[in-house]
């Protein structure tokens, strides 16, 4: 028997541990507050009932602090009496494929130490969330349950014992506890390659086809470089920036048209590859290009679902699709004619989980870059860009060729998302609260050429469990069936961003492609006045369009 001595650490409550739209996301100095890290991860453990003699998975996207942090929840892990924790060798996992270990392995659940997209370093941001056994996010009553917890929090149990190397593959022991170093790629590669046609992809790469995958010096590196080239054959030179740095190199590891702007400006050049992509901090998020063409995520997920039988795992049909509510409707029109269902949830990947869970939806999508399937219960960065590779190298045809096909079929949704990031918070809940006030009033009145059908706040029951969830955006939609939807980011660490999510629905052949900005010009103004973003907020124009 190994002893390790058990210490019971008295300790107050922080008020501000109510975990976001997926986790709880602070400022690194935030998180190395005394007590600050431990409170949040004691209140995780107080809060599930079978955590004694349980399995769990650790890991995360590399950021700073990890290192620090892994070590902490360890020995706290042996103190509150966790039988074994399986742990990504140097601490690296990604959330989707922390999400396959789960359920691969049966365990109670996971840790992952990420604040995704958002930048890293000491000045930096930290993020910690707690997925369960099905693999996915806990779902608001849990997250609900943890923040109460903290909140009355007095002590805290951990172990006084020396750091675990986490650099060998192999088990180890810490007090009664089992630690299990594992490669952190490996389970992963094995379910791609069971979900996709790797043997097609490779031809693909050997008929000359040209790639650019960007894994913007965060966690899919190793696992890009793992699938692509050793697995799939691709040049070496197809994967860019794939070491993942504590501080992901200054950049910000987001991959959209702003942040990662080197990959977006090689697309649109001559010089450009067949295909680009990007992914994430945490490796979930993914952005999809083509020569001169970058797909938007709603369009992409409408674009999957269309195709999903060239697929092997998805060749005899999906039970249903869903996206969250500010996604654009794309998919609803493709839903529409494969005769399934298309869910509609208020923002973050949690919300999916009950519905993958029931078997009612295969695939799910959201705006802000996220895409995945039934195979775990994350979005998933990379399966969206083998999907895409896999889809490629069926069809033979371009990136924009694909995109083309859709919309002739099906019409164009034009999509923008404009972002008002670091606004003061009383502003931007003042903001928020003036437009609840106008709903009822806005009806029938125009704004910038554009007739208000409806307008509402979003709420939503869970069909599965009846949870309700309320205060999920503000929705007006036009006469013309446009829309403008508002909501305050549940991701950000400064102050409040603001998300303004703009659509159109266009189905004439002569007007398919518009410049997006141009061809939602009416919205973007409207959005303004109803909003008075300027008049409220001093903004006159988004930090970020994506
Ligand atoms: C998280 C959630 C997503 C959500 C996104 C943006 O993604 O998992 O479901 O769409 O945040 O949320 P918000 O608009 O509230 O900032 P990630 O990649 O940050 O974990």
């Amino acid at each position: 028997m190994n002893t390790t001595e058990i210490k019971e650490i008295k300790t107050t409550p922080f008020k501000d541990q109510r975990p976001g739209t997926s986790g709880l996301r602070k400022k690194v100095e935030v998180f190395k507050k005394p007590h600050y890290l431990e409170n949040f991860v004691q209140s995780i453990f107080d809060t599930l009932p079978k955590i004694k003699g349980s399995q769990l998975v650790l890991g995360g996207d590399g950021r700073y602090y990890n290192d620090v942090a892994i070590q902490t929840i360890l020995k706290m892990a042996c103190a509150n009496g966790v039988a074994k924790v399986k742990v990504g060798q140097n601490g690296f996992l990604s959330t989707p494929a922390t999400s396959c270990i789960i359920r691969k392995y049966g365990l109670y659940g996971g840790i992952i130490l990420s604040a995704s997209h958002n930048p890293g370093g000491p000045d930096g941001d930290f993020g910690i969330k707690y997925n369960i056994e099905n693999g996915g996010p806990a779902p608001e009553k849990i997250t609900e349950a943890i923040y109460k917890r903290s909140c009355e929090i007095d002590r805290y149990y951990i172990v006084d014992a020396p750091d675990i190397d986490l650099s060998k593959l192999g088990t180890t022991k810490l007090g009664n506890m089992e630690i299990e170093i594992i490669d952190p790629v490996k389970d992963y590669a094995e379910l791609m390659q069971e979900i996709f046609d790797f043997n097609k992809i490779s031809d693909l790469f050997r008929s000359g086809f040209t790639m650019c995958y960007d894994a913007l010096h965060a966690i899919t590196g190793p696992y890009a470089r793992r699938i692509f080239v050793d697995m799939i054959g691709a040049p070496t030179y197809s994967v860019v920036n794939y070491n993942p740095l504590p501080d992901f190199d200054g950049g910000h590891p987001d991959p959209n048209l702003t942040y990662a702007k080197s990959l977006v400006d090689l697309m649109m050049s001559d010089n450009a590859p067949d295909f680009g992509a990007a992914s994430d901090g945490d490796g979930d998020r993914n952005m999809i290009l083509g020569r001169k063409v970058f797909v938007t995520p709603s369009d992409s997920l409408a674009i999957l679902t269309a195709n999903a039988s060239l697929i092997p795992r998805y060749k005899n049909g999906l039970k249903g699709v869903a996206r969250s509510m500010p996604t654009s409707r794309a998919v609803d029109l493709v839903a529409k004619d494969l005769g399934i269902n298309c869910f509609e949830t208020p923002t973050g990947w949690k919300f999916f989980g009950s519905l993958l869970d029931a078997e009612l939806v295969t695939i799910c999508g959201e705006e802000s870059f996220g895409t995945g399937s039934d195979h775990v219960r994350e979005k998933d960065g990379l399966w969206a860009v083998l999907f895409w590779l896999n889809l490629l190298a069926e069809k033979r045809s371009s990136v924009k060729e694909i995109v083309k096909e859709h919309w002739i079929k099906f019409g164009r949704n034009y999509y923008s998302r404009h972002d008002y990031e670091e606004l003061d918070q009383d502003k931007a809940n003042l903001l928020i609260e003036s437009l609840k006030e106008k709903l009822s009033n806005l009806i029938g009145k125009e704004f910038s050429g554009l007739r208000v059908k409806h307008a509402d706040e979003f709420s939503y029951e869970d069909p599965v469990d009846h949870f309700v969830t309320t205060g999920q955006g503000i929705r007006i939609f036009f006469e013309d069936d446009s829309r403008i939807v508002f909501r305050l980011s549940g991701t950000g660490t400064k102050g409040a961003t603001l998300r303004v999510y703009l659509e159109r629905y266009e189905k004439k052949l002569e007007a398919l492609e518009l410049d997006t900005q141009i061809a939602l010009e009416k919205q973007i103004n409207a959005a303004k006045e109803i909003a008075q973003i300027k008049e409220i907020t001093g903004r006159d124009k988004p930090s970020v369009i994506t």
